[in-house]
């Protein structure tokens, strides 16, 4: 389907749940790279579309849409008339979609964010902060999983965007932070059949880096590597 839509993303969890919504629904769409590395995300004229700074954002037209939750609920309120990944309003999966969709809104994306911070990125080593965070992260995880043993996807028997948001974050944690996800067996099967679908695999490499996964997994061992040479810096 033709749009005048613009996605200002690059190819991080925040970043794809954007770009992989816009695959499925086979939207097209332009996209400019902004690499976060490079802080151009602080520059004004991108603050005039997000004015938080961070990606990712769209314009559609003269509309400005940012938050990833809030992209994902436009994009299917808007062009998702045919209910391919969401469920209509006034029906119960659709309050689950939401619920799950702000459940990684305001539980997994932070969180997990905050561990990669703690256990990759972080400029001292926290053993606090790593484990705070990491054990909350696996606490999400086992929510997930709870819901998955009962449910084929987080709203009902659709795959919609709450699984998308999700799934997004939980593709990283293996690598990032070593966190194995057969103790989460449904949740590792639900995984890896999102991550078969040609939409996925096109979105999660939106915009291309020119980094493989290889490259990331090689990345993130090198950052524990050197986080883990540090002395902790936690205080009594
Ligand atoms: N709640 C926001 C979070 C966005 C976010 O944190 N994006 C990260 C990339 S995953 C970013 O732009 N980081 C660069 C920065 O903080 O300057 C959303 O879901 O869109």
């Amino acid at each position: 389907m033709s749009s005048d839509i613009t996605l200002y993303s690059w190819s991080t969890p925040n970043g794809i749940k954007a770009s992989i919504t816009l695959e499925e629904l086979g939207l097209s769409y332009k996209t400019v790279p902004i690499n976060i590395g490079t802080n151009i995300q602080k520059e004004d004229w991108f603050l005039k579309i997000n004015p938080n700074g961070r990606i990712p954002a769209i314009t559609d037209g003269s509309q400005r849409v940012f938050e990833s939750g809030s992209i994902m609920l436009y994009l299917a309120d808007k062009y998702d008339t045919d209910r391919k990944i969401s469920y209509a309003p006034g029906t119960s999966e659709h309050i689950e979609q939401l619920s799950w969709l702000m459940f990684q809104m305001g539980g997994l994306g932070p969180m997990q964010g905050q561990a990669n911070h703690f256990r990759l990125y972080a400029n001292t080593r926290s053993d606090y902060g790593i484990k705070r965070y990491i054990d909350e992260t696996k606490r999400l995880y086992e929510v997930l999983e709870s819901r998955l043993k009962e449910s084929a996807y987080l709203a009902g028997d659709k795959y919609t965007i709450a699984d998308i948001a999700n799934y997004s974050w939980v593709r990283v944690g293996p690598g990032a932070l070593e966190i194995d996800l057969s103790e989460f067996p449904s949740l590792k099967k639900w995984s890896e059949e999102i991550g078969k679908r040609a939409a996925v695999q096109k979105g999660a490499h939106t915009p291309d880096t020119g980094k493989s996964e290889a490259d990331f997994l090689e990345l993130w061992a090198n950052a524990r590597a050197k986080m883990d040479a540090r002395t902790n810096t936690d205080k009594n």
